[in-house]
């Protein structure tokens, strides 16, 4: 990441800052490329890839195609101005070699434009190159096509010149050191998601992507860049209206793009990009987009008459939901903030972005009155519901019925009172509830049975939910209350356990819990309170019924199984005529649970509570945040998969309020 610090205007060969040979990217391939599995793997691919895109956004390149080769090569060409392979006056060497041979010396020129390589993710084409088994380069330029290979980044030839051609650009041919790489399998769907990405985001831009194995093959080029973009995000989703607002406009050397469009659903999805990097924590682009669309959504509904005087402004929550949005800036200087560089931090931004879509999108809605109209109307729609869902948890609160004062019926609570002695099993069904309280330890364990209708957080809005007995149990039993009056100091257990049967609805269940704990409770995950419990699978039955053995997943019962046969063998027991191997191993019966409420009291505790002996999972944020990408598929507002979903969880959706 370390960058020469280069007059971008005036680029010449002496610029390149040469410190090293590629020595250090072969001993630690994962300081440069974050690591020698898949992820580093195909890391290679984008290195080659960016190059290519910064051509096309310097101007010079129109394509970026690439080939799985059916030999395991990778090949990458582009149409822009080709490396220069004139001698670099600090090497000796032509800058083609310069480039592919020493460490930093590749991204940082190209004429003064905005550079996705050597940017946050760049690293140079050298480290390819380094890491590399081998690699043939072909530049054409200036009417010549030059040519020349390396192995583990040394060149094997000179540059040659071999002949001429009217074309111009790069090709390289790579394949991946398979001493450093864990596989050298690269995925053609992984390609081909960045390769359609590049395509949304650099406007004009054609990639194509050929597995020379499979043949597969499949082209981008999107006339609407980052409109297409999120066409694409919001298909399945019912929009408001089929226009896609857009803006293109560069103040200050800063190039702001953003493309919007409302759907008729609740949720919020804007993505924000600096130089074509994804942004996941946002950065001063997105408080820039935030500010002016609440300030114009706002202007605009008061001047209409949308917004009685008296009225307070919608929030920006309000102007946000159903929105989809792409913010695309690009700048000489990206500065990127935060502990994993997710955030764009460069403070002039927030106020260009803010000026670009503060002006064009009031303009906007001033020429488009009938989707301003129903933009303010959503909004407004919007506000009403959470109004009407304070007040819901306000008449909740005033009740008592969210405090710790009374405990919901069904709670079975534990009798001790510290919190870090404390834990709470959340059980699917009555039955199972049943048999978890008397089998439980009731100084330190609670119990509380869900059942029926679990609602669909996804679609369901605070109010909804509070109307909710199951909800309002939980909130009320954890003692942390709801949104605003959420408070972990008064969470009531130091561990929450999800009980469920181990089955598809098992996992269902779970599945949308940790949704809702990820929604409304995000630092009870943080704080590392939440676990799954792993309820056995199987039971391996002794002779004589005693002692017998839980197994909790299918490849442990045939390592115990395996164990067990070994031994007995060793030990000269006839082994052979028996059919079963649980008999093989000694077991009389080996018994599959498909459900807790199949175990009574004291089994359910003994392989499930014990807390000398069962096995808990700890939910951690990556994993509640999947769960929660799982629900918005699942139970969002795509029509089609949603209808597919029900079709094969009849059961699970039957207690769903979709
Ligand atoms: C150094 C300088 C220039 C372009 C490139 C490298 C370059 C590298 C790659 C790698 C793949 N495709 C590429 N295309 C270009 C600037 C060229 C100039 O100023 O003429």
């Amino acid at each position: 990441m370390a960058e020469s610090k280069t007059k971008k205007s005036d680029y010449s060969s002496e610029q390149i800052t040469v410190l090293e040979g590629l020595e250090p990217v072969r001993k630690r391939p994962g300081m440069y490329i974050g690591g020698t599995g898949s992820e580093g793997l195909h890391h290679l691919v984008w290195e080659i890839i960016d190059n290519g895109i910064d051509e096309a956004l310097a101007g010079f390149a129109s394509r970026v195609e690439v080939t799985m080769l059916a030999d395991g090569g990778i090949r990458v060409i582009d149409n822009g101005r080709g490396i220069p392979t004139d001698i670099h006056p600090k090497t000796g060497k032509s800058t083609v070699e310069t480039v592919l041979t020493v460490l930093h010396a590749g991204g940082k020129f190209g004429g003064g434009g905005y550079k996705v390589s050597g940017g946050l993710h760049g690293v140079g084409v050298s480290v390819v190159n380094g890491l590399s088994e081998k690699l043939k380069v072909t530049v054409y330029r200036e009417g010549n096509v030059y040519k020349q290979e390396y192995s583990r980044g040394v060149p094997l030839t000179d540059l040659k010149n071999t002949g001429t051609t009217d074309r111009s650009g790069t090709e390289i041919i790579f394949y991946p050191d398979r001493s450093i790489f864990e596989s050298t399998e690269f995925s053609y769907e992984i390609i081909l998601d960045r390769l359609r990405h590049a395509a949304y985001l650099t406007k004009g831009i054609y990639t194509s992507l050929e597995n020379e194995k499979t043949h597969e093959r499949y082209s981008f080029y999107f006339e609407g860049g980052i409109q297409s973009y999120v066409k694409h995000l919001n298909i399945g989703r019912e929009v408001i209206d089929e226009d896609i607002f857009y803006v293109d406009k560069t103040v200050q050397d800063v190039q702001v793009e953003i493309a919007l469009q409302y759907t008729d659903t609740y949720t919020e999805t804007i993505k924000s990009f600096a130089n074509n990097v994804l942004n996941p924590d946002g950065g001063t682009h997105l408080t820039g987009f935030r500010a002016a669309l609440t300030r114009v959504v706002n202007d605009y509904a008061r001047k209409q008459g949308l917004l009685k005087e008296k009225e307070e402004n919608l929030s920006g929550e309000d102007t946000r939901e159903g929105l989809t949005a792409i913010i695309l800036v690009k700048l000489p200087d990206p500065q990127f903030e935060g502990q994993t560089k997710n955030k764009l931090g460069n403070p002039e931004v927030r106020g260009i972005v803010e000026q670009v879509l503060g002006e064009y999108l009031s303009y906007y809605l001033e020429e488009h009155p009938a989707v301003a109209r129903k933009i303010v109307g959503k909004a407004l729609l919007a506000a009403r519901a959470r109004k009407a869902a304070r007040a819901a948890r306000d008449s909740i609160l005033r009740k008592g019925a969210l405090d710790g004062a009374s405990m919901p019926g069904k709670l079975a609570d534990c009798s001790n009172k510290d919190p870090k002695e404390s834990e709470i099993y959340l059980v699917e069904g009555d039955s199972a509830g049943g048999s978890a309280k008397s089998g439980r330890d009731s100084k330190s364990q609670a119990i509380l049975p869900l059942r029926g209708k679990v609602l669909n957080v996804e679609r369901a809005r605070l109010d909804k939910m509070l109307a909710n007995n199951e909800i309002v149990s939980l909130i009320k039993a954890l003692g942390v209350g709801i949104e605003e009056s959420f408070d972990t100091a008064g969470l009531r257990y130091d561990r929450i356990i999800i009980m469920t049967d181990a089955d598809v609805d098992g996992s269902h269940i779970s599945t949308l819990l940790m949704t809702f704990f990820f929604r409304y409770m995000k630092p009870i995950i943080d704080g590392g309170h939440i676990y799954l419990a792993k309820p056995p699978l199987f039971e391996l039955v002794r002779p004589g019924r005693k002692a017998s053995i839980f197994i909790y997943d299918e490849d442990e019962l045939e390592k115990v199984l395996d164990t067990e046969i070994d031994r007995r063998k060793k030990e000269g027991a006839k082994i052979g005529q028996e059919s079963e191997r649980f008999k093989q191993a000694g077991f009389i019966e080996q018994k599959r649970y498909k459900g807790l409420g199949e175990m009574d009291a004291t089994q359910l505790f003994e392989t499930t509570m014990n807390p000398d002996k069962r096995v808990l999972v700890q939910v951690k944020i990556e994993d509640a945040e999947k769960a929660d990408a799982i629900f918005n598929k699942l139970m969002g507002s795509e029509v089609e998969l949603r209808k597919s979903f029900i079709q094969t969880n009849a059961k699970f959706v039957k207690d769903l309020d979709i």
